[in-house]
Parts: C-alpha cells; sequence; structure tokens
C-alpha cells in the first residue's frame, strides 16, 4: 500500500476510534504551532536548541547569571508569539471538542489553542503571556502590569524585585496542579491524541506512558517517527496542520451518521 493510502485508511480507523470515546485527551508539543510560524525545539537544522544552548537560557542559573540577556531572548520569541496565528491544525482540535469530551495537555506556551477556541487547556510548562517576580510571592503579571518599569528586566510592581517569565526551566518543578490534573486525566481517558512533540521532557512525557499503561488508544500526529510512534496504534504521519483537519473532518462525518 502506498504512504498515502495507509495514511487514509489509519485515518478512518483512528477517527472511527475519537467517534466513540467518552475522554479523550490531546497531548501537545512545540509541531503543532510549527505551522504558525513558532519554532520547535528539536528540529536538527531549525530547532531553537539548534541555535542556541538551552542551559544559557532555559535554566534559573542563567537567568541569575545574565537576567538581561535571557529576557530579551524571550522578549524576541514572545514577540513572535504575540504576532502569530492559530493554524487549521489548533482549528481542527478546537473543533474536535465540539464533537467529543476532551482536554488539551500542553507542553506549549505560545496560547494558540486558546485563541483557536480551545476551552479547557492544561499548560504545564507555563505561558508567554505571564511574568512572575523571582521571589515568587508575585504571580500572574502581564506585561502592562510590568510597564511602570523601564528596566529590562522590569521590577515587580510589588516588591521592586526583578521579574521572569512565568515559564518552566530545566530543572523547575511543574505547576503542582496542572500536572496532578494532566495525570489524572491520562490515566483514565479512553484515547491519548499526541500532536507535534518529541516526547522527550519528563514529566510532561509520561502523559501518553499513563494513558497506554491504563488501556487507551494511542494515536500520534507527527511528519516523523518520534518517541510517540513507537508506542503508537496509529501513527498519523504529516503536519498537524494537514492530517487534524482530515481526522476531525472525518470524526464529524461519523458523529453526524450517528
Ligand atoms: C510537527 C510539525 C508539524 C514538526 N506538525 N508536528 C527523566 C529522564 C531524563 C531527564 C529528566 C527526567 N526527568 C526530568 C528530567 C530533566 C528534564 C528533561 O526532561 N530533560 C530531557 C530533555 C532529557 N526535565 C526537567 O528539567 C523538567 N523539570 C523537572 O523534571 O523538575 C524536577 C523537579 C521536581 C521537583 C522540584 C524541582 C524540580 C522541566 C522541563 C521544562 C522544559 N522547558 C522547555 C522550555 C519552556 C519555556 C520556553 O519555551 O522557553 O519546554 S524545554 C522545551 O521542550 C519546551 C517544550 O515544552 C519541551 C518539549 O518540547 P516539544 O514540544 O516536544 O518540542 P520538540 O521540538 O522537542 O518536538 C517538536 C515535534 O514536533 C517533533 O517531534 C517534530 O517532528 C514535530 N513537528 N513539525 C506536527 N508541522
Amino acid at each position: 500500500m502506498s504512504d498515502s493510502g495507509r495514511l487514509a485508511t489509519d485515518l478512518r480507523a483512528a477517527a472511527a476510534r475519537l467517534a466513540r470515546a467518552r475522554r479523550v485527551v490531546v497531548y501537545s508539543g512545540a509541531g503543532v504551532s510549527k505551522e504558525s510560524g513558532i519554532s520547535t525545539f528539536r528540529d536538527p537544522s531549525e530547532g531553537l536548541w539548534a541555535k542556541y544552548d538551552p542551559m544559557e537560557l532555559a535554566t534559573a542559573e542563567a537567568y541569575a547569571r545574565d537576567p538581561a540577556f535571557v529576557w530579551a531572548w524571550y522578549m524576541d520569541r514572545f514577540g513572535l508569539i504575540e504576532q502569530a496565528q492559530p493554524n487549521p491544525g489548533h482549528a481542527a482540535l478546537a473543533e474536535l471538542a465540539d464533537l467529543v469530551p476532551l482536554t488539551i495537555v500542553t507542553q506549549n506556551i505560545d496560547g494558540l489553542h486558546q485563541r483557536a477556541g480551545s476551552c479547557d487547556v492544561i499548560e504545564l510548562h507555563g505561558s508567554a503571556l505571564r511574568f512572575k517576580c523571582l521571589t515568587g510571592r508575585h504571580t500572574g503579571l502581564s506585561l502592562a502590569d510590568l510597564a511602570g518599569s523601564d528596566e529590562a528586566p522590569p521590577r515587580c510592581p510589588h516588591c521592586g524585585e526583578i521579574v521572569r517569565p512565568d515559564v518552566v526551566w530545566f530543572g523547575e518543578a511543574l505547576p503542582t496542579a496542572a500536572l496532578e490534573r494532566a495525570f489524572e486525566l491520562a490515566s483514565r481517558c479512553e484515547v491519548l491524541l499526541a500532536v507535534g512533540t518529541s516526547g522527550v521532557v519528563y514529566p510532561a512525557a509520561m502523559v501518553p506512558v499513563l494513558a497506554q499503561q491504563a488501556g487507551a488508544t494511542v494515536i500520534d500526529v507527527n511528519p516523523e517517527p518520534d518517541a510517540i510512534a513507537n508506542m503508537a496504534d496509529w501513527f498519523l504521519q504529516g503536519p498537524g496542520g494537514e492530517v487534524l483537519p482530515r481526522l476531525v473532518a472525518e470524526v464529524k462525518r461519523l458523529c453526524e451518521e450517528g
């Protein structure tokens, strides 16, 4: 069978499973936003970690060493995120939530699932829209809240300590409530739909593992066979912006058929 014939067959089978599922978890990563113009991390030529050393940018130690440098890097990235638009993959996932009960567990900080209309989104690695001071006492700050400080990084309007992006750096704990809810949902979902993640960053990478251990069907959408493709019942090879609209259109057709 040709690759496109195989994809069409697997896509129909995966859609049939999704259409009768009562609990679905979507587990997403940077790849789902690539077609919105946002870089992934581990692409060997274009990924952020191919160009920059994560230990110099995505650790608390790096921020303590050179806060201005790290802040400037994040402000550049957050500017790109602000300009980005959700792509057809994000839109398809928002539509899927109207067809089957679904929660999105994302490692992304870009907020594009929410901007596409998804309501139940768990952010495991924080958000580009929030900042907190280094004391940890003042959280949920927006850039508008920081407008009164002309330093870079700005200072907290409440305590005067410098602020940082509210994202999870290497060696840091993930937000407890978000991680607990993600693990709980993964452990009792019927279908785990992974999209655009290499599946190598822990503890988030336990989400598909827990689902599979609990007997869920695992579907993986990715242009490359990654860690999750190996454990998936169906590996739908291709970009999220192309595969997800086809998958969701088929789920919709099946749901309308009854
Ligand atoms: C497409 C596509 C298209 C392309 N369509 N798809 C166990 C074993 C080994 C190590 C560890 C372990 N447990 C913990 C660790 C250490 C570490 C870790 O996991 N390291 C591994 C890398 C080895 N984990 C941590 O440090 C975590 N913290 C922790 O464990 O704390 C312990 C602790 C407990 C209690 C108290 C204190 C401490 C924290 C991890 C934080 C990760 N942070 C980052 C940066 C966030 C902020 C920022 O954006 O700057 O999160 S790193 C980066 O990786 C980012 C992502 O969310 C995360 C995952 O990446 P993702 O999304 O999978 O992207 P890629 O690039 O890897 O993959 C993209 C995929 O898309 C590819 O598969 C492509 O093929 C595909 N694709 N085009 C669909 N069009």
